[in-house]
């Protein structure tokens, strides 16, 4: 027992589960929780200059490392501002602990005009958590804590919301702090893994569709061990972009894109192995709806499992220990020779989307080789973005983060800072649009503070882009809200204190390679309105 304050405890608690950063902005209503830090020397507070930027920051802190952060919010329009990052996360399944503060217990829900009030607060963060609650007690600060941390470590991660009202985060209380816990994720159920094995060794055509789940449970190899034993190619999905290596003979991409390459390994196939993916409709273009008959599904999320495809075995386990099982039973070391020219297949793929891309493949293809492998890509929703996961080539897990299904514009920069917060020695790079990029640009502050090298590429085309496109393919070229007005973004980077340069296409990679080289924070505007058909964003019919 130690004698503490609740804000204390809530630092003592995050230091137990390994967070090493908080995200947030300080005010009357949670600067407890703030000064609770300052006894806590390993955990370093991060001021960011809006919430959206704080979760955003933690949601690309978690992808790019698997690492949970925190963030501190005042509640009311702290919390509201924070929502979109936990939306993001929790569609793109990625944990961050939201602390938020609150009025005094008596002083709830009244609507008596209240400070920060929000009515129904924990209602609000509901919708974006996996876990939520508010704590009536500083003692029951460390355990709260453990539970959130648990559901994101042995399920489906998520953000949890914790609410912590003033008079408890001030309080002074006797407080036990918990021993570490060793987090246990299911295996899977032994039965239905010798079925699946046994499906698998018997399929005369099988591939595998790879989600963001095997990149979040780590089990990468254990994919590629499954994947040899078969001789299964390997399709992913945005999210699961570096679940095995592009230079690995059995990859194939992600079948983003409405690319009808992919129908002649759907027709011959006669079963496909999803692991970690919701086969949603947005991360592989409704590719799961054309899956063979035949599926096997492992997802740690029982309620993934058999959702939008029946499945001939469904198993709900963590990706890892359930492909290590499986790898065990196919006699993992044999390896199949692989049923599909895989290729050939890249070959083509290559040049179809050459001929669609035109000069955004180039660009893609000059960024990946002017950078070493372990760089960190974050993607915003503006064109040369949208292609990422089809152009760029990835060698490592957890190397290309693209918003997912929630697609919330504005993403890139602050979850790249997050990423080389979480992933200091490693090259990270944000690609934004002119219109993404003044979402959330205020952050280049946060940036700057923090001392940290990044690359953020603004492509210019002084427009919603991807929406004046839209309006010309469906709406006749009938434009309305799509033409925009900047700010020099040359000048807006010197205003952060930020090295800027404004390039032509041609010489991004170039420009990247210097800006890598020579470190620090750099905004590099390139001037880009392409026009035509051949560079439509992939998601457009
Ligand atoms: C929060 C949010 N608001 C609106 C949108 C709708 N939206 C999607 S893409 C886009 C245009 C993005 O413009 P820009 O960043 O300049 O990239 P470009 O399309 O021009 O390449 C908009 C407005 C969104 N995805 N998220
Ligand atoms: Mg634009």
């Amino acid at each position: 027992m130690q004698r503490m304050t609740g804000g204390q405890a809530v630092a003592s608690a995050l230091k137990a589960e390994g967070v090493e950063h908080v995200f947030g902005i300080v005010g009357t209503h949670d600067n407890p929780l703030f000064d609770g830090v300052l006894d806590e020397p390993t955990i370093q507070v991060v001021t960011v200059r809006h919430e959206q930027g704080a979760s955003l920051m933690a949601a690309g802190y978690a992808r790019a490392s698997g690492k949970i952060a925190a963030c501190f919010v005042v509640p009311g329009p702290g919390l509201t501002n924070a929502l979109t990052g936990m939306g993001m996360a929790y569609s793109e399944s990625a944990p961050m602990l939201v602390l938020g503060g609150q009025n005094a217990i008596g002083q709830l829900e009244r609507e008596g005009g209240h400070f920060h009030e929000l009515v129904n607060s924990m209602g609000v963060a509901a919708s974006v958590c996996g876990y939520s609650t508010r704590v009536s007690t500083p003692g029951d600060i460390p355990k709260v804590i453990r539970e959130a941390v648990r559901a994101m470590r042995c399920k489906r991660p998520r953000p949890a919301y914790i609410e912590v009202p003033l008079d408890v985060q001030s309080g002074q209380a006797d407080i036990a702090l918990l021993p570490p816990e060793q987090y246990g994720r299911p295996g899977g159920d032994p039965a239905s893994i010798a079925r699946a094995a046994q499906a698998l060794e018997f399929a005369k055509r099988p591939f595998i569709f790879a989600g963001g789940g095997v990149e979040s449970a780590e089990a990468t190899q254990e994919l590629v061990r499954v994947a040899e034993a078969l001789g299964a190619p390997v399709v992913t999905s945005v999210f699961g972009r570096g679940a095995i290596s592009d230079r690995h003979a059995l990859a194939l991409g992600d079948g983003w894109g409405r690319l009808n390459l992919y129908d002649e390994l759907l027709t011959q196939a006669d079963l496909v192995l999803v692991v970690g993916s919701r086969i949603d409709v947005v991360s592989d273009c409704n590719l799961g709806a054309r899956f063979p008959q035949r599926i096997v599904q492992v997802d740690i999320d029982p309620l993934v499992v058999g959702q939008r495809r029946a499945v001939e075995v469904g198993i709900v386990g963590d990706a890892r220990s359930v492909l290590d099982a499986l790898a065990a039973q196919l006699g993992a070391g044999k390896g199949r020779a692989c049923w599909f020219d895989t290729a050939d297949f890249r070959r083509r793929k290559r040049a179809q989307l050459a001929e669609r891309t035109g000069p955004v493949l180039t660009m893609i293809e000059d960024l990946r080789a002017a950078l070493p492998d372990d760089t960190i890509f974050v993607d915003d929703l503006t064109l040369v973005g949208y292609w990422m996961p089809l152009l760029l080539d990835t060698y490592l897990p957890r190397t290309l983060i693209h918003p997912g299904t929630y697609g919330t514009l504005g993403y890139s920069l602050p979850a790249a800072i997050g990423a080389k917060l979480a992933c200091p020695k490693r090259p990270v790079v944000s690609i934004s649009g002119d219109g993404g990029f003044l979402f959330t640009m205020q952050e280049l502050a946060t940036a700057r503070a923090q001392k940290l090298d990044l690359i953020a590429l603004v492509f210019n085309d002084n427009a919603f882009g991807a929406i004046r496109k839209y309006q010309d393919r469906m709406f006749g070229g009938r434009h309305i809200g799509a033409e925009l007005v900047n700010p020099d973004f040359v000048k807006l980077g010197e205003a952060f204190g930020a090295k800027t340069a404004r390039i032509e296409p041609q010489d991004l990679g170039a420009a990247v390679r210097r800006a890598h080289e020579a470190g620090g924070l750099w905004v590099i505007e390139i001037p880009f309105a392409p026009d035509g058909p051949a560079t439509m964003v992939p998601w457009m019919p």
